[in-house]
């Protein structure tokens, strides 16, 4: 088993919505999860008004931070604290958030990672426009992320301009269940072309700033699919799936246009990207940023879909709170498909993490062996990657601590920290002690890795 390299950046990962609170106060306009999550079927009755109450415990979290021994930190921005409207003026009170919180990460030693767009959209900019489905969006989009680049570009080094365009276009456009709560197939793919041109947009005009010297990208979440046998069908079937996941975004934003299966089988879903447009995504990574959960097996079926596939269960592995089934090996096999594909990019997993279900003890420690497990496992799969080859740097753990998990509400916890919902309490979980400790020794114990197993 293989090693991390030095300067490896050992981080955790949140999203404004999922942690901040502080919805309504110092000039924040609505996003579409405060709409959403309105509706009274939506969210199991959660919603962003208070979440971890971030926004007013940003100190305390630095600290809790500083406690993990973090050497990164990936938060996003919202989008509506900065521009109320999504466009238009400023709100000087929520930039100096984010101000702020950069000036304390840096002062405490910890790398701040920037996500421009977490999924909350300003509801001014669904309601007037219909959102990302509309043409303009992708300029608009620059520009508000221009405006953290002018703010923020001088001391953060990493930045992502949206996360996981999969999850919004499939959750958000295909099946409905998350903001904006809309089930359109055709609206869904040109929704995820307009995001893809809001990424190249943005990265350009970051490249073009005179803060742009970091690193940017967008975070393409994946994992990998395995053929439910060596047949050729399957085997082809499961690449097919690949290029469809993780190669819909990654593709265009690395060779400037979506995978040729896809164009093959998806037609006219699949809008034309302008030859402006294709120049300017090509090569919009600097690295590649993936998030990573689990991974799926398929077989080829015929008839079924555009793609003619289907997902095998796979009942006899663990399944986390999310059901969704643990496959460290998965990430392994997900990190080395991406850098074959994308080659020299450098790879950091920008998520990694599990809901599981938490049993506090009367002081609100966990003690989540269950949680620790899965990390471990998918480190050393990460470390398997390495020694494959893969340019690995970076690994961010979803996440630093308990919150909104979406439609899900409160109901699903990934927190390396317990975060009572009731009062606002933090409590380092056992798996942020132990995260704590892989930091320090800057990887796994050797002892760590036997136990690990094998998926
Ligand atoms: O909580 C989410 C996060 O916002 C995006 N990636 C997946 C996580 C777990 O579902």
């Amino acid at each position: 088993m293989g090693t991390f390299p030095n300067n490896f950046i050992w981080g955790a990962a949140t999203a404004a919505y999922q942690i901040e609170g502080g919805s309504r106060i110092d000039g924040r306009g609505a996003c579409i999860w405060d709409d959403f999550c309105d509706g009274p079927d939506n969210c199991v009755g959660a919603t962003g008004e208070v979440a971890c109450d971030h926004y007013h415990r940003l100190e305390e979290d630095i600290e809790l931070m500083k406690q993990l021994g973090l050497k990164a930190y990936r938060l996003s921005a919202s989008w509506s604290r900065v521009l109320p409207d999504g466009r238009g003026p400023v709100n000087q009170a929520g930039l100096d958030f984010y101000d702020r919180l950069v000036d304390g990460l840096k002062d405490a030693g910890i790398e701040p990672l920037v996500t421009a767009y977490h999924w909350d959209l300003p509801s001014t900019l669904q309601k007037e426009l219909g959102g990302w489905a509309h043409a303009d969006l992708p300029q608009i989009f620059a520009d508000y992320a221009s405006v953290l680049f002018d703010r923020l570009g001088d001391r953060v080094a990493y930045w992502l301009t949206i996360n996981e365009p999969w999850c919004i276009v499939d959750g958000g456009y295909f099946h409905g269940i998350h903001a904006p709560g809309i089930s359109d197939v055709p609206l869904g793919y040109r929704v995820g072309h307009n995001l893809l041109r809001g990424h190249a947009y943005a990265a350009a005009r970051y490249r073009a700033s005179i803060n742009g010297t970091g690193q940017i990208s967008l975070a393409i979440n994946g994992g990998s699919r395995r053929p439910a046998s060596d047949e050729v069908a399957d085997v082809e079937a499961a690449e097919r799936a690949m290029q469809n996941f993780a190669g819909w975004f990654a593709d265009p934003a690395h060779y400037g246009d979506y995978p040729a299966v896809m164009r093959q089988r998806l037609g006219d879903l699949l809008p034309d990207f302008s030859t402006e447009d294709r120049l300017l995504l090509t090569g919009s990574m600097d690295y590649l940023a993936l998030n990573y959960y689990t991974s799926d097996v398929i077989q080829s079926a015929p008839g079924n879909g555009a793609m003619e596939l289907e997902v095998v269960a796979q009942p006899k592995l663990e399944h986390t709170e999310m059901d969704w089934p643990i496959v460290p090996q998965g990430l392994r096999r997900f990190l080395c498909w991406m850098s074959k594909r994308y080659p020299s990019l450098p790879v950091y997993v920008t998520e990694n993490g599990a809901a599981m279900a938490d049993v506090p003890d009367e002081a609100g420690y966990v003690d989540d062996q269950d949680r620790i497990a899965y990390l471990r496992d998918h480190l050393a799969a990460a470390s398997d990657a390495v020694a494959d080859g893969v340019d690995l740097r970076g690994y961010f753990a979803w996440t630093l601590m308990d919150n909104l998990e979406w439609s899900l509400g409160f109901s699903k916890r990934f927190g390396l920290i317990r975060c009572d919902f009731g009062t606002l309490k933090r409590t380092i979980k056992a798996s942020g002690h132990w995260y704590a400790n892989v930091i320090r020794a800057g990887g796994l114990e050797p002892t760590e890795i036997e136990t690990g197993v094998v998926q």
